[in-house]
């Protein structure tokens, strides 16, 4: 017998707003508050559901996808479930990346009863969200859920929540309510005063300085041209290294936690600094203590309410890194010769300071296991080869990939300075599955890795062929280090045991290669990558090995 179609539903409407919008996939884990969700993506074929084992990886997945140009969209259940991927909103609104999360609530008929798993999702949600709504009325969907796009991806993109109850989600809606209209608004263009502005204060400068940051993601053309029009260096801030190509003759590496002496120099000593699409982050400023005082200030960025929040710009635009970056090309003065010398003086010291022979890593000592060094230098067969993509996690081999991985093409890496961890391997799950024609590979700390391991199921069952480099050294080394550094080498909480990750990878029907040698690393990762399957690459490093040598972690203040 023919199942009888069911009335068309707040559920439905809600997946035909997301197609309307251009969504083709939906992380989530079920819950009784999303089932007719799930069973509206199960009556309609634009839309993939992927279920997760976590739902801190439906979100991490869906802040991938979001990295790699759609729009994340991720799915969980009233309080638990949408209290277990607070981790990724959170990351998110940190790392200004669009994302939306769905959330089942309880039907308001019982509401504020603390009901079973019930959850105040406004009132969780809004502190760490650019925008967080719950809908009440089936007919409204369509309007609210295309604001919460338009809100996630407009200006400084951010994560938007919102939450769905039961009874709206089950509500009946007539024919006439239908999807809103995908809207996308353009950013504005710099006004021509402040332009004018801009090139005054830019042409009186001696020391000029670009600093970059995640704004500038996808104008590495535009950025490049305007360092080469101002002859300045340009540095970009924590973890954006790969927001223009390391080729480039003015790039002087990136800002934040490992950064190279020279590169800070650069902001230290520039007499005006040009900042586009950031946001004076702590860590790329080294707490706010990098731009002097007397450095003058054009700050651009889409979102006013940078201007001025941290440093006081001279000048401030209002815009588009891309607009802006063309603007003042367009506009400034051929620079004079010294400036271009001084340019190129700073780049021969970086390139000294970012080379492998480096003396400053003469005291690095694997104690027999494999060293970092060796994982350097096979990630760099990966960031070389084209159609790659690398997602680095948080921890401690991330100093080592700032420092000495070069980076030929923009957009070839990414990692997030939410602070996360476990963030990189679900995030390359979602990476991967919106950019098939990429070869993703993710590295990893061991205990981070962990955090999300079981989703390597995940991976398996939806055929999600990422390369995933676990750093094994069987420890919280980053906070190890904290120990080592500022508490007298009192080690608490920081060990551990770990399984054979190349086995646990085989036994769940993904490929496994152990590297126990500096000699192994690179032919470990490229028999992952000649695999069509998940793959998992333990790289075996002693337990109180980890970050560049000189490098320990200051004392928490
Ligand atoms: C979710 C989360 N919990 C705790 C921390 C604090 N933290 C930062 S790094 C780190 C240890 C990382 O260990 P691992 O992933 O093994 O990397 P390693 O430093 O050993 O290379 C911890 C606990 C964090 N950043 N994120
Ligand atoms: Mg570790």
């Amino acid at each position: 017998m023919p199942e009888q179609q069911p009335p068309r539903t707040g559920s439905d409407l809600v997946v035909e707003c997301l197609s309307a919008e251009g969504v083709e996939l939906v992380a989530g884990v079920p819950g009784t508050t999303v089932m007719d969700l799930i069973d509206s993506l199960a009556r309609q074929s634009s839309i993939r559901f992927v279920h997760t084992r976590h739902e801190q990886v439906a979100g991490f997945l869906a802040d991938g996808v979001s990295r790699a140009g759609g729009l994340g969209v991720a799915l969980v259940s009233r309080g638990p479930g949408a209290a277990n991927a607070a981790i990724a909103v959170h990351n998110a609104y940190d790392e200004s990346v669009p994302l939306l999360l769905l959330v089942g609530q309880v039907p308001g008929s019982i509401t504020e009863r603390r009901s079973f798993e019930e959850m105040d999702v406004v009132a969780t949600f809004t502190p760490m969200s650019k925008w967080t709504v719950e809908v009440h009325r089936a007919d409204r969907i369509p309007e609210l859920l295309q604001r919460a796009v338009r809100t996630a991806v407009t200006g400084r993109p951010g994560p938007v929540v919102v939450s769905l109850p039961l009874d709206v989600l089950q509500a009946e809606v007539a024919p006439d309510v239908v999807p809103a209209r995908r809207v996308r608004t353009f950013p504005p263009g710099p006004a021509p005063d402040a332009v004018t502005a801009a090139v005054r204060v830019l042409g009186e400068a001696e020391r000029p300085a670009l600093l970059v940051g995640g704004g500038g993601a996808g104008r590495s053309a535009q950025l490049a041209r305007l360092a080469d029009r101002l002859a300045a260096p340009l540095v970009t801030t924590w973890l954006r290294q790969s927001t223009v190509s390391h080729d480039d003759p003015a790039f002087l590496g990136a800002l934040g936690y490992g950064a190279h002496e020279v590169t800070e120099e650069v902001v230290r000593d520039a007499d005006v600094l040009l900042a586009v699409g950031c946001r004076f982050s702590e860590f790329s400023t080294k707490r706010w203590t990098l731009v002097q005082p007397g450095t003058r200030i054009v700050h651009v960025d889409v979102d006013p309410v940078e201007l001025g929040r941290v440093h006081l710009p001279e000048v401030g635009l209002v815009t588009d890194a891309g607009l802006a970056a063309d603007a003042l090309t367009a506009a400034l003065p051929e620079p004079p010769p010294a400036r271009r010398d001084r340019v190129a003086d700073l780049r021969r010291r970086y390139l000294a300071a970012t080379s492998l022979d480096s003396p400053a890593l003469a005291g690095d000592d694997p104690a027999g296991k494999v060293s970092s060094i060796a994982v350097v230098r096979a990630l760099q067969a990966v960031a070389d080869a084209e159609g790659t993509l690398l997602v680095q996690d948080a921890p401690s081999f991330g100093p080592w990939s700032h420092r000495y991985l070069r980076l030929p093409r923009p957009g070839s890496f990414a990692g997030s300075a939410g602070g996360a961890m476990a963030w990189g391997f679900p995030a390359g799950l979602g990476t991967a599955l919106a950019r098939p024609d990429l070869r993703v590979v993710t590295v990893s700390g061991d205990g981070s890795f962990w955090m999300v391991a079981q989703d390597l199921e995940t991976a398996v069952r939806e055929r999600i062929p990422t390369v995933n480099v676990v750093v094994n050294n069987d420890a919280y080394g980053n906070t190890r280090d904290r120990q080592r550094s500022a508490h007298g080498g009192r080690y608490l909480g920081v060990f551990y045991g770990n399984p054979d990750f190349a086995g646990f990878a085989r036994s769940l029907g993904a490929f496994g290669a152990r590297a126990a040698t500096d000699d192994e690393v690179g032919p470990a990762i490229q028999a992952a990558l000649d695999q069509d399957l998940p793959a998992v690459v333990e790289v075996v490093q002693d337990q109180m090995y980890g970050l560049p040598p000189g490098l320990l972690p200051p004392a928490a203040r």
